[in-house]
């Protein structure tokens, strides 16, 4: 089913004139209502008149989080906080928190976007959703709640932790579909094995995760270890929250919402596009917001638009899961990591699990990088020729997959930290 498919299914060119008629509003808006903009397009010399195509908004600048911080707290938004009627921030780990405000009509927007991803991800009316993301100042609780609503499912807003108490309530209210980040879906399913819970107990078929990057592999582990079909969705607080884009049934790519965001794809050094289909940073501009309208937002996360229509018959451009943000991007010995092919090579090896963290250190000024991945019981009960194998297997795999030598670890399962929002996957100690 698609839940709005006038948009959601719009002839291309037709969707091109929406969105420029939109960039236009907003350009108008900003310049008008908020003066960090005004200074910015006086300095710059541009007169909102100057946007005639989708390409102008080249023209434009960018807005970086260090100019939320700036304007902390409400100095970017274009309305009296009279309009406003929801406030979330992002905390971040470090510095100052941004904080992001929504109109009435905002927050009527976001419920519809996030009820498309959430039809799009194979739930409706019928469906009893149980949302283990936090409410609170962070937006996955909320945003995904009231997308929920809108299509008619029971929502369930048992909010983040207590994983015991959520595998109760997920066995005895029958949930059937699961909001939260992908790596607490698998600690839901570690303590289900604890408590002899099996997956025939529970009337899950669907779980919607996003917030953190994560890999294939995850998903295929999702998929055996609680039997569900798991759809990927992607956003940021800065732009809205969750409703950006998500995945349909086909799994292969998140439909972004273009008629109400414009994504471009730049490269992050020389900030000019990168080639159709490349990978870049996503550099977004809602076009409908009312209490914060940013322009050209650096979200810092590395994706590329996949090729190709898709047989679900929305038109809206796919972009892939996001790889990575280019400031978790790790230089080793000189060479750029990122966490996720370390997670995508972990995923393939048998014997581990999908627990890991890597450790980044510098000694005699050379760069060493330790992965610590959790072993089964049966691989560390087994004899040391059998643990050595697999270490020296994942080493090789690494080793071809990063081009540079990294130390592999394996520990007791359950030793390293887990985390019920999005987890934490690299421990850098370098100083310089
Ligand atoms: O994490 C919004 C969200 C909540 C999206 C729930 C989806 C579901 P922030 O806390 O502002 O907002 O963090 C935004 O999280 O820039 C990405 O780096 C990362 N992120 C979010 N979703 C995904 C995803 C929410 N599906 C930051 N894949 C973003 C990879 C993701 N990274």
């Amino acid at each position: 089913m698609i839940w709005d498919p006038d948009k959601e299914c719009i002839q291309r060119d037709r969707l091109q004139e929406l969105q420029l008629e939109r960039l236009q509003e907003t350009v108008a808006r900003v310049a008008g209502k908020v003066p960090f903009y005004r200074r910015q397009f006086a300095e710059m010399h541009i007169d909102p008149k100057d946007i005639k195509s989708l390409d102008d908004i080249r023209r434009l600048p960018f807005t970086v989080k260090q100019d939320l911080r700036d304007n902390y707290p409400y100095g970017l938004f274009a309305v009296p906080l009279k309009e406003v009627v929801r406030i979330h921030s992002s905390s971040g780990t470090t510095g100052q928190a941004t904080v992001v405000g929504y109109t009435r009509k905002d927050l009527g927007t976001w419920a519809n976007l996030l009820a498309r991803i959430i039809t799009a991800a194979g739930v409706s009316a019928n469906d009893v959703v149980q949302i283990a993301f936090g409410y609170g100042l962070f937006t996955g609780g909320f945003g995904l709640h009231y997308g929920c609503e809108a299509v008619g499912a029971s929502v369930i807003p048992i909010s983040s932790g207590n994983t015991r108490r959520q595998l109760q309530i997920m066995r005895d209210f029958k949930s059937t579909a699961l909001v939260c980040t992908p790596s607490y879906s698998l600690i839901l399913a570690d303590a289900m094995r604890d408590m002899g819970m099996d997956k025939s107990e529970l009337s899950l078929r669907y779980g919607l995760f996003g917030g953190e990057p994560w890999s294939e592999g995850m998903r295929r582990e999702i998929h055996e270890k609680l039997g569900i079909v798991a759809t990927d969705n992607y956003g940021l607080s800065e732009v809205m929250g969750p409703g950006l884009s998500g995945e349909c049934l086909e799994c292969n790519g998140l439909h972004i919402n273009e008629d109400h965001f414009l994504v471009e794809v730049l490269d992050p050094v020389t900030l000019d596009p990168v080639p159709e289909g490349e990978v870049g940073e996503l550099v977004v501009t809602p076009l409908t917001r009312e209490a914060f309208p940013v322009i050209r937002y650096r979200t810092r996360d590395l994706s590329r638009i996949l090729p190709g229509e898709c047989p679900c018959g929305r038109t809206f451009r796919r972009m892939e899961r996001v790889l990575g943000r280019s400031d978790d991007m790790l230089i080793i010995k000189g060479v750029n990591v990122f966490p996720m092919q370390i997670e995508k090579v972990l995923f393939e090896v048998e014997g581990t699990e999908p627990h890991y963290q890597i450790i980044v250190e510098r000694e005699h000024h050379s760069d060493r990088a330790t992965v610590l991945v959790e072993a089964t019981d049966a691989l560390l009960s087994d004899q040391m020729r059998q643990q050595k194998a697999t270490v020296d297997h994942i080493k090789r795999r690494l080793n071809s997959e990063l081009g540079i030598n990294v130390e592999v670890r394996l520990v007791e399962e359950r030793s390293l930290e887990r985390s019920e929002g999005k987890a934490r996957r690299v421990i850098d100690r370098r100083t310089y």
